[in-house]
């Protein structure tokens, strides 16, 4: 039975609402390559107000978003720091030394959340045998470090220093609406000192396809050229926009719903011997559980739940990766506790 699968592998796999597919299907649409689709439009101006930043761009997806930015903010053979367990490094392959010729420089954050203590060391020396560092990047939330948050503060000192360097700073953004809501603020606070901000539509927001790129008005001129040199110049794409609209509207009002589920989720799975979960750390849609004590390694153990009608992602070998969002409820946290408990217990 196909709705007995619970999908918690990734916020990703959330399905336009029906109000998504309504308002889809009777977009006002015109040719975006020549600027001319008006939803396209109220929707890069909307996320650019949301955001407290002057424009910004439709982008097909987030790894195109940060890549442009990175493209951007560097020049060829500089480094690019970005935290060890970062998408940015981790899961975009090599993006950043193909299409911007540059080198990640990774540093290891305890939680995924880095500070000046931590960056100023992997910072290059102003020696000419060194590569000079060109631009800091952050993620937030930290999505496999759990879904962790950088608040506003820590987010300003960091942009602080950086910027007394000359270094901008890039945020990956992807779920910058769950860390708005997880403390309670507005997303423009903690965008407010990035000089670029990239977030998804097609995460817990639950839009099918796209992220935007926002910034200074020049920044994001240049970074629709650049997007079209990638293949990312689209045209009637106010069919996707259309549905972006309603999830940056809409959407964010109920994520604090799957971060009450996520962290019910942690609670039940803290209760089995044999896994480590630590439900005080997880703070929005994200829970991270460690397998190591249960005798399976993380892929063995998520073809054990997969037979049992529950899907998770992995970390690494060693942990599992579970996503709340729209298209799971509280009934589904349940079952999907006495699946691990019947799992473990076999
Ligand atoms: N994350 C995906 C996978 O690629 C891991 C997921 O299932 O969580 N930044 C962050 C922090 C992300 O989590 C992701 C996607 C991206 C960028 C890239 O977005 P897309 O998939 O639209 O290129």
């Amino acid at each position: 039975m196909l709705d007995a699968i619970i999908d918690l592998r990734s916020d990703t796999v959330t399905k336009p609402t029906a109000e998504m597919r309504a308002a889809m299907a009777a977009a006002d649409v015109g040719d975006d390559v020549y600027l001319e689709d008006p939803t396209a439009n109220r929707l890069q101006e909307r996320a650019a107000a949301i955001l407290g930043k002057e424009a910004a761009l439709f982008v097909p997806s987030g790894t195109m978003g940060n890549q442009i930015a990175i493209r951007l903010h560097t020049s060829p053979g500089q480094e690019v720091i970005t935290e060890k367990q970062g998408h940015i490094f981790n899961y975009e392959l090599s993006a950043m030394a193909v299409i911007s010729g540059v080198l990640a420089r990774p540093v290891a954050a305890p939680a995924g959340i880095l500070d000046w203590d931590l960056i100023r060391p992997a910072l290059a020396p102003r020696i000419y045998y060194r590569a000079p560092t060109g631009l800091i990047t952050l993620e937030n939330t930290h999505n496999m470090a759990g879904g962790t948050v950088y608040d506003a503060t820590q987010i300003d000192g960091i942009c602080h220093e950086s910027h007394e360097l000359g270094l901008p700073v890039h945020l990956d953004g992807a779920r910058i609406f769950n860390a708005a809501a997880a403390l309670n603020t507005d997303v423009s606070t903690l965008t407010r000192s990035c000089d670029s901000v990239m977030f998804c539509l097609s995460k817990g927001l639950a839009a099918p396809v796209g992220s935007l790129l926002v910034g200074s008005a020049d920044f994001i001129d240049k970074a629709r050229r650049i997007r079209k040199m990638l293949g990312g110049g689209m045209r009637q794409v106010g069919v996707l926009a259309a549905a972006g609209l309603i999830a940056v509207e809409k959407m964010p009002a109920r994520l604090p719903e799957d971060h009450a589920n996520a962290r019910l989720l942690a609670e039940l799975l803290s209760e089995i011997p044999s896994l480590d979960v630590y439900p005080e750390q997880v703070r929005t849609n994200i829970v991270v559980v460690g397998v190591t004590r249960t005798g399976h390694d993380s892929q063995a153990l998520a073809g054990l739940l997969k037979n049992s009608g529950v899907l998770v992602g992995m970390v690494d070998e060693t942990a599992l990766r579970l996503l709340t969002h729209l298209d799971v409820n509280q009934d589904q946290i349940y079952r999907t506790a006495q699946v691990f408990r019947d799992v473990m217990g076999r």
